[in-house]
């Protein structure tokens, strides 16, 4: 069992490097933190370091450390959250005497030495809770600052327990959670408050979307757009929701110019979508998935994806 293996080696390694995707959201740096924390109050001789650009925005949860490439050798690298090797944050991974992947996205890349990949798991940190379960009885210890990032990727990624791959699991272990103590209210807040530049992107948002007839809707943020507002493209993540209530929708895209490329925010109500991400240098979940166009050209090719899988998806579900 992936879970046994995983606390094994945990036990076996002096130094442990724990890694996530590039771009990181809640349930990147939770699960990532999270683990961190764990293995410390654990092992409080072993040394354990977490890696990565950080994003300002989410300093409220952790902050990174910044290690050199001698303390790879003989050290054991967890990566959470990432479904390929070209998503996981600083490359040095491959330094590591050993590999472990953590993750509930489609497989889109096997690696690691143990591979730990549950897709029916609403988030990575709903995996790393069940790690603690498992690990809880070989004396692991879970401490109130494990359970806030934990739960704090649990709520990020099922969008406050609304999505799809929120289970009874999920709501359990979110029962759980919450009896540590650590500051709820502050949490959401923190994730949650929106800028007013931002609030007025959603606005623009709102006004400009377009909605085809068999329900795929986008929209173009475009280097002015981004100007204007004064936000810039990473924020725009926190902006893909927007979409998620609008009778009618099918999929839905967004577009954002990023200088040298341009990244596609996909998301669906029905029909798998990752695929078609795949195919634009991209994955991600069925449901949810970012692809990276180099054209503005292309963004007739990916709708017309996008408009066939809904309109394939209606053909299914009407017979
Ligand atoms: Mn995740």
């Amino acid at each position: 069992m992936s879970i046994q293996k995983i606390i094994d080696s945990i036990i076996e390694y002096d130094t442990i490097i724990i890694h996530r995707h590039v771009r990181p959201d809640p349930d990147a740096l939770g699960s990532q933190a999270g683990l961190k924390e764990i293995i410390t109050q654990t092992f409080p001789e072993k040394s354990v370091y977490i890696v990565g650009e950080e994003d300002q925005s989410l300093n409220y949860l952790t902050r990174m450390q910044v290690i050199d490439d001698a303390t790879y050798k003989g050290a054991l690298a967890i990566i959470c959250d990432t479904a390929n090797r070209g998503r996981i944050d600083d490359s040095r991974y491959t330094l590591a005497d050993k590999l472990i992947k953590i993750d509930h996205h489609p497989e889109v890349d096997q690696y690691g030495d143990v591979q730990w990949v549950n897709t029916s798991a609403s988030s990575t940190c709903e995996m790393i809770y069940e790690f603690y379960l498992q690990a809880k009885s070989q004396g692991f210890h879970l401490t109130d600052e494990a359970a806030r990032l934990i739960y704090a990727g649990i709520v990020g990624d099922t969008g406050r327990f609304l999505f799809p791959s929120t289970s009874k699991k999920t709501f359990q272990f979110a029962a759980d959670l919450v009896t540590y103590n650590f500051d709820r209210p502050t949490l959401y807040t923190q994730m949650y408050s929106e800028k007013n530049n931002i609030a007025k992107l959603r606005g623009y948002i709102l006004q400009n979307f377009k909605l085809s007839p068999t329900g795929v809707s986008s929209i173009k943020l475009t280097h002015d757009i981004l100007k204007e507002y004064g936000v810039t493209a990473l924020e725009t993540s926190q902006l893909v929701g927007t979409f998620g209530d609008i009778e009618g929708i099918c999929t839905w895209a967004i577009f954002v110019d990023e200088e040298d490329s341009i990244r596609v925010r996909i998301r669906s109500k029905g029909p798998a979508i990752n695929k078609i991400a795949e195919k634009y240098n991209g994955g991600g979940h069925p449901l949810a998935a970012g692809a990276t166009i180099y054209h503005w050209e292309d963004y007739d090719k990916v709708m017309n994806d996008l408009d066939k899988a809904c309109r394939s998806y209606q053909v299914d579900k009407n017979h």
